[in-house]
């Protein structure tokens, strides 16, 4: 089963035209929607509750704004409640950016066993459209800087929010770092999650994207200085090797723990034998 999971942030204007495109998509594929309203303020969660006739729909409420990570791990962890391990997550902008006729495309490469699967505008044949030159350049800065330092240079885009996510890679990444899966409350969270995820050996691939920025209502909720701070962190976890998983861990490896104690097991068996 497939579960859109949608942060939203005082994003009422965007959710008719973005139910208007997903709902009759999300209901041919059976598919779950969970959407993260982040203490808006605007009737965000009247504009929601207006949409969900007919559709399998949940809204994890948070009380007061906590960002983007915070949201984005609220989403992931309520998609996992229910979530079996080959079951996927489908990130989605609420602003409606996010162009859903990638899905197939992505959900195929999916299906090839890929663990994560990201829409990418800065791949080749992906762009934005109507996004500042200034800012533009600043995000694709990040994303060269985290391909460098990351090893992840096949890959083109690693900020995006709308990716596919195996359920099963993200159960054993929540056992792995537990709270501090999503550590990064703000929009750093998705650069965050792909290199943990990356480095403990999940498969990522990308699908080139056009992102059309008026499509959108109202203003970018991103604020430039603590954004910039949290890639500064970031680098440095990265540097101090904060993002690698425990060498015994869930998400690492799941077999070696289980060996150890079949062979501790063995020995004790074999000792307690009556010869
Ligand atoms: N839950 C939550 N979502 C947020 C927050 N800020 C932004 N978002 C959502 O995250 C997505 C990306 O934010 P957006 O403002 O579109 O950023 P941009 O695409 O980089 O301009 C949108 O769906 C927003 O509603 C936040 O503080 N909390
Ligand atoms: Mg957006």
């Amino acid at each position: 089963m497939i579960r859109f999971v949608i942060p939203a942030f005082n994003e009422r204007e965007n959710i008719g035209p973005l139910m208007a495109d997903l709902a009759p998509r999300a209901d041919a594929l059976g598919a779950r929607i969970i959407f993260v309203d982040d203490g808006s303020t605007d009737g965000t969660y009247e504009a929601i509750q207006e949409h969900r006739d007919g559709l399998h729909l949940a809204v994890v409420r948070h009380a007061v704004n906590l960002g983007l990570g915070t949201a984005i791990n609220s989403g992931l962890r309520a998609a996992l409640g229910e979530a079996h391990d080959d079951d996927a997550i489908v990130m989605l902008e609420a602003d409606n950016t996010s162009d859903l006729d990638d899905l197939p495309r992505m959900m195929a490469l999916y299906a090839e066993g890929y663990d994560m699967v990201l829409a990418s505008v800065y791949a080749p044949g992906g762009r934005i459209i109507g996004v500042a030159p200034w800012r533009l350049a600043a995000s694709k800065s990040v994303s060269n800087t985290f391909r460098l330092i990351g090893g992840l240079r096949e890959i083109h885009t690693l900020s995006s929010l709308y990716r596919v996510y195996r359920a099963g890679t993200l159960r054993r990444a929540a056992e792995t770092y537990g709270w501090l899966l999503v550590r990064e409350p703000g929009f750093a969270a998705n650069v965050e999650l792909l290199l943990k995820l990356y480095n403990a050996g999940a498969t990522v691939a990308e699908v080139p994207t056009v992102n059309d920025w008026s499509r959108r209502r109202g203003a970018s909720k991103m604020h430039l200085k603590p954004t910039i701070a949290a890639y500064g962190r970031l680098v440095a976890a990265h540097l101090v090797g904060r993002i690698q998983p425990p060498p015994m861990s869930p998400l690492r490896n799941p077999e070696p723990v289980l060996s150890l104690t079949a062979q501790v097991q063995d020995r004790v068996e074999s000792r307690s034998s009556p010869l």
